[in-house]
């Protein structure tokens, strides 16, 4: 791969970066989709679903054909992304259930810390999956919460606790359930069911709109006919409805511009598209050839033209640095009977990639990543720079010239020029991290699979986690993984687990 390494049209930008943040002060927006594969939309080669919006959003941008999430779960990998560490250093970061206490605490120097210390107006909108309140399980739901992401460093927030099939299944605002219904009182348990509440598993004669997977659980409460994971009570009209998560998600984020379109602003925003269960509202159905999951990119594309759209209206595109990445690979079948694997009718969630979300093959991390800021880059480009979303934060301090409180982002490094599609260093390697744990350092020539137990196949979700007892070598030119060539290179064996060591052991 080394030699087809290019930056098109990079050369055009001849700015120094250092210069840019004393003048410039683009409004940020990080759009990350949930489960969205390196091959789910049109621009990177998708044809039996069309992303007008994210194909735009790409022709006047950037499209990197190299990046990666640290993790190939939601948990890890959006800690890393907002922290600037490595999910691997702590044992907490696991996929969290909704009742999860905060992961990132108020001590810790956050990416909206510093957007809001830049004098940045910060939201967080969506799927947030990162733990809230100051105990797990131990949570109020019907009064202010003690810990949230006001103590990170976010002005505002509109989020899902977890994820749209974990309860609560409501949305949080400012740290309060939105809508509050004082008519119904909202119970959370990862434990035990509450008297007299039906679940999927005992009644799935209610499981009205969606029934789940064989063997999968989400079978426990049942909210709004689709069964979730966990057990709650109560919520009356704050519940959500599936169907409408992505319009609330989509008018909070559009609301969120319009009021402060006037000062620089950081929106962290987080779809719920595609992660199932998939049950995108009616106007997104049945247009294209894969049934539900289609259905959610779609929506998911529609999304973005409504961001995209404000900043048009505002008249801000220009100044305003869209970031829009997904926070693993995709999954088909993630646990309800959407009927997504038997619609594939031939496309390729992962692109060209082996392996899926969970996996340590590159389907597990390698995901798509546009940047746009017409002020200062120029359109149409394409970069095969290796970057990990772990970069993101030291980008961002050099981009806002800002000053870092020690031992904050540890893991980042600043890789500014890179983002912005400019030549310059690139990161010599990435670290990529699955379900189990395992490790993987991939370099632009190179990927080792560390070693590890967990299982090679998981056969619920039918995916390949790259998990093998043995020290596993691939050369990427070949991208997909197949032949582990270790026992012929022990050298590279060698140096590639020399950095992960040296990783390890670095604080
Ligand atoms: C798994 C769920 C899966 C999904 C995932 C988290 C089962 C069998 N599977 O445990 O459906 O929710 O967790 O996905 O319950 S993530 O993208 O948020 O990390
Ligand atoms: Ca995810």
């Amino acid at each position: 791969m080394a030699h087809s390494r290019k930056l098109m049209l990079a050369s055009l930008l001849a700015f120094p970066v250092a210069a840019l943040a004393q003048n410039t002060r683009p409004n940020v927006v990080v759009i990350l989709a949930d489960d969205l594969g390196y091959g789910d939309l049109s621009c990177y080669g998708a044809q039996n679903v069309q992303t007008p919006n994210v194909d735009k959003l790409a022709q006047s941008g950037i499209r990197f054909r190299q990046a990666h999430a640290v993790a190939a779960t939601s948990t890890p990998s959006r800690y890393s992304l907002l922290t600037g560490e490595y999910s691997w250093r702590r044992n907490d970061t696991d996929i969290a259930a909704g009742n999860a206490k905060m992961i990132i605490r108020p001590e810790q120097f956050s990416m909206a810390d510093l957007f809001h210390s830049a004098g940045y107006r910060t939201a967080a909108i969506g799927k947030w999956h990162l733990g809230l309140g100051d105990k797990t399980g131990e949570q109020d739901w019907n009064a202010p919460l003690p810990m949230g992401l006001q103590d990170i460093g976010f002005d505002y927030h509109y989020i899902m606790a977890a994820t749209a099939d974990r309860v609560p299944c409501v949305f949080i605002e400012n740290g309060f359930v939105a809508n509050y219904d004082s008519s119904a009182p909202i119970e959370v348990s990862y434990e035990k069911n509450f008297e007299g509440e039906p679940t999927g598993k005992d009644h799935p004669e209610l499981l009205y709109n969606l029934v789940n997977s064989p063997n999968h659980g989400h079978d426990n409460s049942i909210v709004n006919g689709i069964g979730r994971i966990g057990f709650m009570k109560g919520g009356g009209k704050a519940l959500w409805k599936d169907e409408n998560i992505a319009d609330s998600i989509a008018t909070h984020a559009v609301r969120f511009i319009e009021q402060n379109q006037n000062e620089p602003f950081f929106l962290y925003l987080c779809t719920n598209d595609i992660h199932v269960p998939r049950f995108p509202h009616d106007r997104f159905r049945g247009k294209n050839m894969m049934g539900l999951r289609g259905d959610a990119i779609a929506q998911f594309d529609w999304t973005v033209g409504q961001v995209l759209d404000a900043l048009d209206r505002m008249g801000i595109a220009d100044n305003t640095l869209v970031l829009l990445t997904s926070d693993n690979g995709p999954v088909v079948d993630d646990g309800y009977a959407d009927r997504a694997v038997e619609l594939l009718n031939g496309h390729r969630p992962s692109g060209p990639y082996r392996g899926n979300k969970y996996s340590a093959f590159e389907g597990g991390t390698a995901v798509p990543m546009i940047v746009r800021w017409p002020k200062e880059v120029a359109g149409g480009q394409e970069s095969d720079a290796l970057i990990s979303h772990i970069d993101y934060f030291a980008s961002f301090a050099h981009l806002l010239d800002a000053r870092l409180p020690k031992g904050s982002c540890r893991d980042s490094e600043d890789h500014l020029n890179n983002i912005l599609g400019q030549s310059g260093q690139e990161r010599p390697y990435v670290i990529e991290q699955n379900l189990w744990h395992v490790l993987s350092v991939r370099t632009p020539e190179w990927k080792y699979i560390e070693p590890g137990d967990g299982i090679p196949y998981m056969k619920l979700t039918d995916i390949e986690t790259g998990n093998s007892p043995l020290p596993q070598l691939y050369e990427m030119e070949k991208v997909t993984e197949q032949e582990n060539v270790a026992p012929s290179h022990p050298d590279i064996v060698l140096r590639l687990q020399d950095i992960l060591k040296a990783e390890r052991n670095k604080f």
